[in-house]
């Protein structure tokens, strides 16, 4: 495949609901689709940039300019035998994994459907059926939270994830434990508590929670594993995992025993492969997580939950609980809690074209010279 064109669109996309986490709100999203042309085909993908550097230092602005100032120029051209090589030519970025993965994982689909497989069968996949669960953001109180893990319990999602933050922790997470005593209840603080903060994240304790979403600081490992050891529950590390040096780093300490792995966190795909076979080599579970992507990031995320230490319910909950009309087809939704991998090749679903562009703010196409 020689890499000879890039696209980078920015699509406007309203979410269904307000979604407030402990760094910020979202609503009003503004996506980042990149498009890999080469050999006749094309391969898409998203980049889980936010519009602002709340979860991370990656914006959408920020991942623009770095492929096309950056990426570009090095794999612009590039003949690629297999999309392995690419991470390697893009060493000298340092950092700007979700740019960087973005034109990974539309190499990788553009890869697969030259090929006219489903890009599972290359990554190795070992299932066909995702178990996800909901990411429920903070609510106005534990009554409307209990509400939302009521309704989707009853939908047959397998987990519920409760977003946290100091104020707002343990007696929601109570009322959920109480309405639902057997649910699969896990929370998120996206760094919000500090390591004095530990007695009141010993109280979640209590609640018997599959696991306790990054507490601490975005950079940090050294903490999480002191707080580790004061907490029955596991810790699961989010932002402070960017590449499998940093998962074996963090499972060496003991900073937690779970890691949430986003292909656009982490690099792609080959970083994310090999993330999770160090966390597999520590016998800790994995689990994809989602940034509130569109239909082209939810494919891709169901594609890397067919890895065989994907054990956990994943975030890639029904499309259609996000947008009143999604860019691709087919829609991706779950039934009983679980989406099917789509079946055909490459990433498995298409564009829909017209409303994309009706959606789109902004394009840059680049081109490799003749
Ligand atoms: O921490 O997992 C997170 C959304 C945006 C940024 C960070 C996170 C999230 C979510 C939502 O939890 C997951 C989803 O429903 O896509
Ligand atoms: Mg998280």
């Amino acid at each position: 495949m020689r890499i000879e064109q890039i696209e980078l669109r920015e699509v406007a996309m309203r979410l269904r609901f307000r979604f407030e986490t402990s760094f910020g709100v979202e609503q009003d999203r503004r996506i980042v689709l990149i498009t890999v042309r080469g050999d006749g085909g094309e391969g898409i993908a998203e980049c889980v940039a936010g519009e602002f550097p709340g979860y991370a230092y990656e914006t959408r602005d920020t991942a623009w300019g770095v492929i096309k100032d950056f990426v570009a120029p090095v794999v612009m051209g590039r003949d690629y035998a297999t999309p392995h090589q690419l991470l390697h030519d893009l060493r000298f970025v340092r950092g700007h994994n979700m740019a960087v993965a973005a034109v990974e994982m539309a190499l990788w689909d553009l890869h697969a459907k030259s090929l006219g497989v489903p890009l599972w069968h290359l990554l190795g996949g070992v299932r066909t059926e995702v178990p996800v669960g909901v990411s429920i953001g903070i609510q106005p109180s534990a009554e409307a939270t209990v509400e939302e893990a009521r309704t989707h319990l009853a939908q047959g999602y397998r987990r519920v994830k409760l977003k946290i933050k100091p104020g707002w922790d343990v007696v929601p997470v109570r009322a959920v434990r109480e309405a639902f005593p057997d649910a699969d209840v896990t929370v998120d603080a996206n760094s919000a508590y500090r390591l004095v903060d530990a007695p009141i994240l010993r109280q979640l304790d209590a609640f018997d929670l599959a696991y306790v979403e990054q507490p601490l600081a975005h950079d940090d490992l050294v903490d999480h594993a002191a707080l580790q050891a004061q907490l029955s529950t596991s810790i699961c590390l989010d932002e402070s995992i960017h590449s499998a040096e940093d998962a074996r780093k963090g499972l060496q300490i003991g900073a937690g025993r779970v890691i949430n792995v986003k292909v656009g966190r982490v690099r792609g795909y080959v970083a994310a492969r090999r993330l999770h076979d160090v966390a597999v080599a520590f016998g800790a579970p994995v689990w994809c997580g989602g940034m509130l992507e569109s239909g082209v990031g939810r494919a891709h995320n169901l594609h890397v939950s067919t890895l065989e230490g994907f054990v956990l319910p994943g975030d890639t909950s029904s499309a259609s609980r996000y947008w009143d009309e999604d860019i691709v087809e087919p829609l991706l939704d779950a039934v009983d809690g679980v989406q099917r991998v789509p079946e055909g090749p490459g990433i498995g679903v298409t564009l829909k074209h017209d409303l994309v562009e009706r959606l789109t703010r902004r394009v840059e196409v680049l081109s490799a010279s003749v």
